[in-house]
């Protein structure tokens, strides 16, 4: 035991030291950091202009883990009591990922479905959802929003692929509707505050519109009303209901080339980070051929994101009941290893951890306590390219030596000089 934790605590040190000489902005200095991009919103909270530069200074440096709904259940657990009195200044959430290794992860998924009703799609009170995020926040993690939204034709699911869009876009009959949702989709933005300041939150709706199973997706809508629906999503958040906590997440699923992968993007003024999801790829049973496929993705995604200036990011993935042990290190870690393109990934997120009673015990992407890939899962930790919430550098801090802070404070800059 003693031994592991000397183990972690050196690791633990490279990576501070690592990320040390990046914060007080030597390497920035020394010209290795390409410029990025301003942010889609101009307009953007101080602390999200932060998010933003320091996303850009880790990419290449360190891959963050993030794990969806991680802090409201877990495989043997259930937890929706919402903080009351002192127990909102409480930080201590369970969490499979840190019972497992001892860690919260980096980053926090979470979903909108069902916004506008007490429970999310996945029957989480949205009240709980504000409150881990909130959390995750006030720990030094990140948290980034989905949104599987209903079909509003049928009010059926995401996964009603009756076709939808067109009605939802301005002079469609169902467009009044649907500002309804984004009305309360900006209400909950809105109230994801810390002492008054707006928490910032990776926004990615309408993803994996490259697979055929949501209504917004491929065959279900044209990819000229795809590209009108997620401007509309932007422009009415940011212009209209004034959401300004926003980093915008464009995020395919599976494509095997350029053209594919920008088949549906709406265009450089409304993404900050560029996306993609695949659980395929890195299955076992896809070994043949899903290695190739992955790297092609991610050589596709991370090239275009340096020539936009932007972010890339694995948004979503999992072998989902890790039937492989191995699989952390020796399958996602050692893939991404394996191109310097891999290297520069923000973050990869993978899926949930859906509750013994309430769902399916064997849905689940990160180890839960006493599962045979927790070692192998603490080795994807211990590797001095990952990054948890307890390796981050304060996220939301100004990057020292950076003139081009993204957001507020560069017009605050702007205005002084
Ligand atoms: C899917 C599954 C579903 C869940 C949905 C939204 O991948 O996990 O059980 O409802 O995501 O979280």
């Amino acid at each position: 035991m003693q031994k592991k934790f000397e183990q972690r605590t050196a690791h633990t040190w490279q990576k501070w030291v690592a990320i040390g000489l990046l914060s007080s902005g030597l390497l920035y200095a020394n010209g290795t950091m390409a410029q990025n991009a301003s942010l889609v919103d101009t307009e953007a909270s101080k602390k999200t202009g932060y998010l933003y530069d320091q996303m850009h200074l880790l990419s290449g440096k360190g891959l963050m883990l993030g794990h969806q709904d991680d802090t409201s259940y877990g495989v043997n657990w259930w937890d929706m009591s919402v903080s009351k009195g002192f127990g909102k200044w409480r930080k201590n959430q369970p969490s499979d990922t840190k019972r497992s290794i001892g860690v919260y992860p980096a980053v926090y998924g979470w979903d909108l479905g069902h916004i506008g009703e007490p429970n999310n799609l996945d029957k989480v009170p949205f009240e709980k959802v504000r409150e881990n995020i909130i959390k995750a926040y006030r720990r030094g993690g990140i948290n980034t929003v989905s949104w599987h939204m209903k079909n509003l034709k049928t009010g059926s699911s995401s996964w009603d692929t009756t076709q939808v869009v067109k009605d939802m876009l301005p002079g469609g009959t169902l467009h009044g509707k649907f500002k309804e949702k984004l009305d309360l989709v900006a209400d909950f933005l809105h109230s994801l505050n810390y002492w008054g300041e707006p928490i910032p939150v990776l926004f990615r709706p309408w993803h994996e519109m490259t697979g055929k199973w949501f209504w917004w997706g491929e065959g279900n809508c044209t990819t000229e009303e795809y590209k009108a629906l997620y401007k509309f999503t932007v422009e009415y958040l940011r212009d209209v209901k004034q959401v300004h906590n926003l980093i915008y997440v464009y995020s395919t699923d599976r494509f095997d080339s350029e053209e594919t992968y920008l088949k549906y993007y709406p265009g450089d003024a409304y993404v900050d980070v560029l996306g993609f999801d695949d659980y395929h790829s890195l299955k076992p049973e896809n070994s043949a051929s899903g290695p190739t496929l992955f790297a092609k993705e991610v050589q596709i995604v991370v090239k275009l994101a340096k020539e936009k200036g932007k972010l890339s990011a694995m948004t979503e993935t999992g072998l989902i009941g890790l039937p492989d042990t191995t699989w952390f290190s020796q399958s996602l870690l050692s893939n991404i290893m394996k191109s310097e393109e891999g290297k520069q990934l923000s973050y990869v997120l993978v899926w949930r951890n859906a509750n013994i009673e309430h769902d399916r015990p064997d849905h689940f992407c990160v180890p839960h306590e006493g599962h045979p890939s927790v070692a192998d899962f603490k080795e994807f930790y211990q590797s001095p390219f990952t990054l948890f919430e307890d390796q981050l550098p304060d996220m939301y801090k100004k990057v020292k030596g950076k003139d081009n802070q993204n957001g507020k404070d560069k017009q605050a800059d702007a205005v002084v000089q």
